[in-house]
């Protein structure tokens, strides 16, 4: 299945990583260093080599507990670095924001994928997607990031998550976006419990059932640091393995902040998935 990014592909008949790039100066695991317009490119096109088919790129921090910022803050955090990296990356990018106007300033900078955490539930963001006629991530999430891990509580979660986004496809599609722009997130770790977020991912094959491309994040997690407890610059083992269960069952993108070992674990995920089928690349 190929995504067209405004023009730019993305070919998904195989999991793809997504790497993370936060402009933001509070970014839980990105250790809170913000960074400039040059690093920020210097690390797109890094993760670019590494692997990635698309960077994500968002100005508005949205771990546990993390309060808004203006428009006029996320406008200026975004558009320079989306600006910039525009012409001189190979790959799609994609603009991690719930604001209408900043998806649209980011678009008409070059962005050609809109991620929005509130699966376009912010006034005027349906409106402004479907103008914008790009691919849209709609994401699950209980509440908002300020108070969304204050005891999560769900009967059935995978049924409920299920359920919500069925909802959205549904709004999306009367409110004009074509379905074949639409991708699916269970959104991990936002307003769930750890039990919660271990039977998504155990059953998120749940999920598949929309026949919409899965894009899961669970990249340093809190999950991760919980189950083996380490910090959040120990999670990078715990990161792909709950990347390639994800891949395993369905998962078309995986956002990610360690892209060269997400991307590595990506292709022997894809290569187990061919079998017989599979084609040595290299030389070796
Ligand atoms: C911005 N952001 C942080 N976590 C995320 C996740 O799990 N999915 C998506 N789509 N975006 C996320």
């Amino acid at each position: 299945m190929i995504l067209d990014c405004a023009g730019k592909s993305l070919d998904l008949s195989q999991p793809r990583v997504m790497g993370i790039l936060n402009v933001t100066p509070d970014s839980f695991s990105d250790g809170g260093r913000f960074l400039g317009r040059e690093q920020a490119i210097e690390q797109a096109l890094r993760m670019v080599e590494e692997g990635a088919a698309i960077v994500d790129i968002g100005g508005e921090s949205t771990r546990p507990g993390s309060a808004g910022v203006s428009l006029e803050e996320e406008l200026c955090r975004v558009v320079p670095v989306v600006e910039a990296l525009a012409s001189v990356l190979p790959v799609p990018i994609s603009v991690d924001t719930s604001k209408p106007e900043v998806m649209q300033a980011a678009v008409e900078a070059g962005a050609s994928m809109i991620n929005d955490v509130y699966a376009l539930r912010q006034q005027g963001a349906l409106q402004m997607a479907a103008s914008l006629e790009v691919p849209v991530c709609l994401m699950h999430m209980l509440g908002e990031p300020r108070t969304m891990q204050q005891a999560p509580h769900y009967d059935d979660v995978v049924t409920e998550v299920a359920k919500f986004l069925h909802q959205q496809v549904l709004r999306c599609t009367a409110g004009g976006i074509a379905r074949e722009r639409l991708l699916l997130d269970p959104g991990f770790g936002f307003g769930k419990s750890l039990q919660h977020n271990l039977s998504l991912l155990k059953q998120l094959d749940r999920l598949l059932g929309e026949g919409l491309p899965l894009l899961v994040g669970m990249s340093r997690k809190s999950m991760i640091g919980a189950v083996l407890d380490v910090p959040v610059e120990q999670r990078l083992h715990g990161s792909v393995a709950v990347a390639v269960m994800a891949a395993w069952q369905g998962a078309k993108v995986i956002r990610a902040h360690d892209v060269k070992a997400t991307a590595e674990a990506m292709e022997m995920v894809a290569a187990v998935m061919e079998g017989e089928r599979f084609k040595v690349k290299g030389s070796t």
